[in-house]
Order: structure tokens, then C-alpha cells, then sequence
């Protein structure tokens, strides 16, 4: 018998029985509503979780028509509930019983006439175990190139399968392009998307080669499987994952909305088991996400894309969904959250036959400790200009405001964080002194989320390849950082060396990278210089990796600066905390070292590595208090970090001649002393290397850099690493505090990353000159 006649009586046969089983949709009806402004969007939602049986095509920011499927007994009172509220509708589909019967029979006999294994995505929806077994016979047509794996099982016992692609040429652990379809079940056009990406991978080879050289991709066509069966054998717009609740009157899990990050919020999920947006009684208490998580994990380190296919609304979705923060015009992320639409709301529309949700994942960095979010922190500029408003300025610092730039000098700018519970006493005081205040930001917490969901999207957008040069548009992870040394000392093997100098508390490589101009001659004088002291200042170590970008790619232009001299280069001293800045946006402000300290039953993370340094150590300017931004650590030298700097100065002090230490921010050249207001013997010679850098700046670019003592042109801080490196022998020693940029001070935006390291550098190496005609 012909594979056509058998599958037309197995339809015949099936047909009655599995009719009567299926959920027909008789009267159910398909209406369009039209919402305007916020306080109807909130009426719908209001009546989404009243009536669970009302299905709600989800409302999304800006538009204003909305579906919603009303099944035949709840009519009557769905529209006495419109025409209360006067609000506008149109019917769009009388019954869709017929709808659903006619795609159902369509579907069959599009199938029966396909000859096995061979599928038509384009022609056929399949089912969970068709598709199985679809990505069952692909080892066999493709045995180099694809891999089968399952991860684990659905609620009721179905095999959740993910196939893996890559083009056979057996180079291990590329970077991995991550996609899922059918997170929610009714959504048929994903599964359909997923395998047709398959086909495309796999029959048409030959035109898409190159998304397959440098990525392996890994695709997972049904998360849902359940709920995906149920909708072919029953419900057609089940959404949900089949598990019981708590509630026996509903099932299923909506699981987009049950995965471990910021799960529990009341936006756009909902504790209860009725509604469609059930988030579930834990996270990842859905075997779905479990697998779904596992998969995520299993590629950890490698996942550099990930796409997980929805439909419908031609959207294109990037992080963040939990918050309603993010760039216009350049990506949306809370279609679905209430609340007021964002003063500059916008979407993003793309020409795409279905929506795609994209989502970037940063995998194990997501347990963030809780810390600050900033929602609703303020920053201030204050200027003093009398000796009593410097004092209380000072006063506030020591009181636990957080000062992000600080000066001693009348007339000259401050910043200060004010939290919501400080504002009365902060603009009491301030007014009271009658000190000139300025806001610069009312909300601290929307500046950093909208960094972070920036960072993310060029993260996304231009995944980076880790080999030459880097570019100066964005900030790179210290793993970046690491990896971008080790491959120029390979390139340029005899100038270049690079070698593990240290350790951080948690287990991060230090490593300096010496740079040469490869004549072989031992026992050069060296400037050593450093980077990431604070963990915040993520433009410090931009700055640095431009330096050794010049010195080493631009050779010949600086050989004058490697004649006599070999430079000594740490990019990242606080690898922990500059990674910690780099979890999500509540550790963005964070500026210690990551080490935890107890006292008295409470646990602060971290001193301040520029206060740990033994020498005066925990004098004027440090803190005793585990808690406090500035705490100088337990004892001297606490920190694996700082050892490091201290046991690398002590290993160069017969060669060592400048000492450059840079960070952030206020446009300062500082030499010794920190620690008291007296000036060392060759203060001179220290003021004239600043002078030199400073003119250079403001020279090239009218960048003002103000120069001098720290103590007498900042404020007085003990036990800082510039101190400690100059009494250790170093002839020059320097802070260099770049300049300040972005919403926060600390966030230049990556757009002026260039302007400001190739700035920086024309000051570095000025000084650079000066120091070598000097010593
Ligand atoms: O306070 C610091 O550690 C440095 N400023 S920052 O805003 N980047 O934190 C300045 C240190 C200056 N040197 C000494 N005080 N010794
Ligand atoms: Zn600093």
C-alpha cells in the first residue's frame, strides 16, 4: 500500500475519534479592541486577571489594537464590561471553530503528503514527536556535522531534544549561537522557524558556510513539548505548560516567565495559577526551564548569541524585560510591563514575519549580591567656596555620603551620592550653608540600567573576536583583558612578555605585561604603571590598554620612549571588583576589592586597595569600617591584590624610575605626599613630570588637568599606592585621575572611550619624555 493511501485512512480513521477529544472553539469568538493611553491598558489588564477565560493577546506599549479570544459563555458579560467602559471594538472572527478544524485537516493532508523523513516547514506545522524524530534522522544524512542530545524530559515524560550543527571541521569549542522555539506552545510559526533555520543550516549548506566557520550552532525546536502537543491534539491556544498548581481548577506554567532571574515580580507575571502569565510557585520549578537553563549551561562560556523564537508582532526583543529602562531607537525591552509608557517609548520594527525574542545572557554572573539599585539616588555637584563649606563636605563624607569626586579646593566641583533617606538632611544642610548646589542626576538607578542595557546590546551586536588589536569602542572583561596580553605577547614575541604576577582573592590571574623594543639589553630603568585600582573606574584600564596598544602596534613612532626604558604594565589590580562592576547594574558603583569582611555579625566586602598599602597605613583619609568605601583593610597589605603591586614595585626598585598609577575621575596629576600636606625633597622634579603632562593635554586638546601634592589639591588619604611606591624608590610617582564622563561620572559613554585614552596617552607619554631627559 502507498505511504498516501495509508495516511488516508489513518485520517479517516482518526478523524472522528480525535474530533471528539479536541476542544472545538464553537462560537468562541476573536475580537479587537481599541485601547487608548494608559489608564485603559490598565482596565485590560485589570480584567485579563479577573477573567482568566477572556485570552488577551498580551497589550504591548504602543499599540493601541488588541485581541482578545472570548469563549461563547463569558460573551454576554464581556460586552456588557465594553460598553460600561465605552470602549471600542470590532469583531474580527464570528466562530472560529471552523478556523481551527480547517488548519487541523490542512495540516494532515499536507503531511501525508510529504514522503517521510523528508518535512516541508513550509507547507506543515509538525508535532513534538514528529520533530523528534525528524532530528533523529539528521546523524544519519549528516554524521560530521550534527550531534542529537537530549537534555532531560517534559512534565509528562516527553524527550526534550537539542540538536547541535557545526561544519564538521572538528576544531573544538567555538563560540555558540543558542536558539529555542516554543517556550509557549500555541505559538506554532516557532518550532516551524527553528527547523526551517535547521534546513537551512543543513540542505542549503553551501550558501550559508559562513555562519558555521567560527560558531557552532545549537537549537532547541520545542521547549514547551506538552503544552505543544496539547495544542495539536486538543487546545489549539494552550499556552502554557501542562503541570498541575496549586489551583485544581488550572494548569500550566508559563514558562517565560519561570526562569531564576528577577523572577517574582508582580510586572507582567502573576502569582496566579489561572492566569496565562503564571510564573510558577519557585523559579524553575518547570522541568521545561529546567532543561531550557541546563542547555544554557551545559554552553556556558560559549554562548555568544542567544534567539528564542515567539510570536506574533514582528518585534525584535533585547534585554532587559523585568525593567522598564532602555535605549530608545535602539532597542525595546518592556512591550509587556505596565506602568507609564517611557517618556521616550519607541519600538523597534523590523520587517520579520514573526517576532523574534533576543536575549543575551551573561551566565554565572547572574547571582548578584544585593546591593545598591540606585532607584531614586540622586547626584549632586557641590561647589565650595569658604573653609566651612569644605568642612561640612567632609563632614558628610565621614557621615557615609558617598563622594564620587572630591576636591580640598575652594571653587572647584564636588560629587556627592545622595540616597532618597539622605535628601531632607542633604538640601537642609547644603541650604543651610547656603553652598551652590546642583542636581546632575535624579536617578541614579535609570543611568546605570540604561548603560548596562547599552553594553549588552554592543555586546550582542559585535561579539568579539579576542585576537589583534582592540578597539577603544567598548570596556572589556578582565578575562578580555588577559586573553588580549597573551595573544600580543605571542604576536610579538621578542618585545613583548607577559607574565602572572599575582592572584586576586578570588582566584583571577594578575598578569603584567613588559614591554621592549626587543633588543635583548637586561636592566633597563623601567615606568611601571598600573590600572583598575578601583573597581568603578572603568576607564582606567581602557587607558592602559591604549598605552600598551601605542607602545607596542605603534613601535616605531615610541621607540624613543623603549630605548633606555622597559615598561612594566599591570592593566587590572582589582580584577574582582572591576568584574563585580561588570554583574549587572547593582554593583556598578562598587569601588574595593571583593574580599569578605565580619565584624560584629554583619559581613562588608572588600577595602579600599589605594588605603592598604603599608606605609601610614590607616592614617587621615582611610576608614576603620569593613562597611565603609575607604576601609584600609584589617591590617596593612590584606589583600592579594595589593601584595601584588607591593611585591612587583620591590622586585623594580633598583630599575625603577616613574611609577604611574591611573584612575578616576576629576582631571588630576597627583605626586606625594597623600598622607600629610608636607612636600618630599624632590617635589620639583615631581611637579615639573606633571606640569609636563598637564600642558601636553591641555595643549592638544584644552583639557584642563590641575597638578600638585594629592594632599594639598585632592585631600588627604593614607596609605594609597602612590605614597607607598615613591618611599619604596621610585623616583616619580604618580596618580593620574582621568577625566569624568557619562551620567555617573564613572561611565564614560563608549562613544568617547577613544577621545579620552587617546588623550590621556598624549599626557602619559609627555611625561614619559620628561622623566627619561630627566633621569
Ligand atoms: O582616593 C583615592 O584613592 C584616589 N582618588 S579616587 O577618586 N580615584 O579614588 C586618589 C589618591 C591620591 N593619592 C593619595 N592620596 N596618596
Ligand atoms: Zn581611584
Amino acid at each position: 500500500m502507498s505511504s498516501l493511501l495509508l495516511g488516508l485512512l489513518t485520517l479517516l480513521l482518526l478523524q472522528p475519534m480525535v474530533l471528539f477529544a479536541w476542544q472545538d472553539y464553537k462560537d468562541y469568538k476573536l475580537y479587537e479592541l481599541k485601547i487608548e493611553g494608559a489608564e485603559e491598558q490598565n482596565l485590560v489588564r485589570k480584567w485579563s486577571k479577573e477573567n482568566p477565560l477572556w485570552d488577551f493577546h498580551e497589550p504591548k506599549r504602543n499599540e493601541s489594537l488588541l485581541n482578545v479570544m472570548i469563549p461563547p459563555e463569558e460573551a454576554k458579560r464581556f460586552l456588557e464590561t465594553l460598553r460600561n467602559y465605552h470602549l471600542e471594538y470590532k469583531v474580527l472572527i464570528e466562530d472560529l471553530a471552523p478556523l481551527v478544524h480547517a488548519q487541523r485537516a490542512e495540516n494532515l493532508r499536507k503531511k501525508l503528503l510529504i514522503q517521510w523523513p523528508h518535512i516541508d516547514v513550509l507547507s506543515a506545522f509538525y508535532t513534538h514527536s514528529e520533530i523528534n524524530d525528524y532530528l533523529d534522522s539528521l546523524p544519519e544524512r549528516f554524521p560530521k556535522r550534527v550531534q542529537v542530545k537530549q537534555f532531560g524530559w517534559s512534565y509528562e515524560r516527553r524527550p526534550l531534544k537539542v540538536l547541535t550543527i557545526t561544519n564538521g571541521d572538528g576544531r573544538r569549542n567555538k563560540p555558540v549561537i543558542l536558539i529555542d522555539g516554543t517556550v509557549h506552545a500555541r505559538e506554532w510559526i516557532s518550532p516551524s522557524m527553528a527547523l526551517y533555520i535547521i534546513q537551512q543550516l543543513l540542505d542549503n549548506y553551501g550558501d550559508n558556510q559562513e555562519l558555521l566557520q567560527d560558531y557552532d550552532w545549537v537549537i532547541m525546536p520545542v521547549v514547551n513539548a506538552d503544552g505543544y502537543e496539547y495544542t495539536h491534539a486538543d487546545s489549539r491556544y494552550w499556552r502554557k505548560s501542562r503541570r498541575s498548581t496549586s489551583n485544581p481548577d488550572c494548569i500550566g506554567t508559563d514558562i517565560n516567565r519561570n526562569f531564576g532571574y528577577e523572577w517574582g515580580h508582580d510586572e507582567g507575571s502573576s502569582s496566579d495559577p489561572c492566569e496565562p502569565i503564571y510564573r510558577g510557585e519557585r523559579p524553575f520549578d518547570q522541568p521545561e526551564s529546567q532543561v531550557l537553563r541546563d542547555v544554557m549551561l551545559h554552553y556556558k562560556g560559549r554562548l555568544n548569541f542567544y534567539l528564542s523564537l515567539h510570536s506574533y508582532g514582528n518585534y525584535f526583543l533585547l534585554p532587559w524585560g523585568y525593567t522598564r529602562y532602555y535605549i530608545c531607537g535602539q532597542l525595546t525591552v518592556s512591550s509587556y510591563l505596565s506602568g507609564p509608557a517611557h517618556p521616550r517609548g519607541c519600538s523597534v520594527r523590523a520587517k520579520m514575519k514573526f517576532s523574534l525574542g533576543l536575549l543575551v545572557l551573561f551566565l554565572g554572573t547572574t547571582l548578584v549580591a544585593a546591593e545598591q539599585d540606585y532607584e531614586g539616588y540622586r547626584i549632586y555637584e557641590v561647589i565650595p567656596s569658604t573653609a566651612d563649606q569644605a568642612h561640612l563636605l567632609h563632614k558628610l563624607s565621614l557621615q557615609g555620603y558617598d563622594f564620587i569626586s572630591e576636591t580640598r579646593l575652594l571653587g572647584h566641583p564636588s560629587r556627592v551620592i545622595v540616597s532618597p533617606g539622605q535628601l531632607e538632611h542633604f538640601q537642609q544642610l547644603v541650604e543651610g550653608e547656603k553652598m551652590t548646589h546642583t542636581l546632575v542626576n535624579s536617578n541614579l538607578g535609570a543611568s546605570i540600567a540604561e548603560e548596562f542595557a547599552q553594553r549588552q546590546m554592543q555586546r550582542l551586536l559585535a561579539p568579539i573576536t579576542g585576537k589583534g588589536r582592540l578597539s577603544t569602542e567598548r570596556y572589556y572583561t578582565h578575562e578580555e583583558i588577559i586573553n588580549y596580553i597573551d595573544d600580543l605577547a605571542k604576536r610579538f614575541p621578542r618585545r613583548v612578555f607577559v607574565k602572572t604576577v599575582g592572584w586576586s582573592y578570588e582566584q583571577r590571574v594578575l598578569k603584567t605585561i613588559t614591554i621592549t623594543n626587543g633588543d635583548g639589553k637586561a636592566n633597563k630603568k623601567v615606568i611601571f604603571m598600573d590600572g583598575g585600582f578601583h573597581a568603578r573606574e572603568w576607564i582606567s584600564p581602557a587607558a592602559v590598554l591604549y598605552v600598551i596598544d601605542q607602545l607596542v602596534e605603534q613601535f616605531e613612532e615610541n621607540a624613543h620612549l623603549l630605548k633606555d626604558y622597559d615598561w612594566v604594565i599591570l592593566p587590572l589590580v582589582n580584577a574582582d571588583g572591576y568584574e563585580h562592576t561588570q554583574t549587572g547594574t547593582l554593583a556598578r558603583m562598587w569601588r574595593k576589592t571583593r574580599q569578605p569582611y565580619t565584624s560584629a555579625g554583619q559581613t562588608c566586602y572588600g577595602a579600599d586597595p589605594n588605603r592598604n598599602f603599608d606605609f601610614h597605613w590607616n592614617e587621615e583619609g582611610a576608614s576603620s569600617n569593613p562597611c565603609a568605601d575607604t576601609y584600609a583593610g584589617p591590617k596593612a597589605f590584606s589583600e592579594p591584590e595589593t601584595i601584588t603591586v607591593r611585591d612587583l614595585m620591590h622586585s623594580l626598585t633598583d630599575r625603577g624610575i616613574m611609577y604611574l598609577t591611573i584612575h578616576s575621575y576629576g582631571n588630576y596629576l597627583l605626586y606625594p605626599w597623600g598622607w600629610t600636606s608636607d612636600l618630599p625633597e624632590n617635589w620639583e622634579d615631581l611637579d615639573a613630570v606633571a606640569r609636563t603632562g598637564a600642558e601636553a593635554i591641555e595643549n592638544a586638546t584644552g583639557t584642563v588637568y590641575t597638578y600638585g601634592s594629592s594632599t594639598n589639591v585632592l585631600y588627604i588619604a593614607a596609605g594609597a599606592s602612590d605614597d607607598y611606591g615613591y618611599y619604596a624608590g621610585f623616583n616619580v610617582s604618580i596618580t593620574m585621575e582621568l577625566p569624568g564622563a557619562g551620567s555617573i561620572g564613572f561611565n564614560p559613554p563608549v562613544t568617547r572611550i577613544d577621545e579620552f585614552v587617546t588623550e590621556t596617552w598624549i599626557g602619559i607619554r609627555a611625561m614619559a619624555e620628561k622623566v627619561i631627559e630627566m633621569y
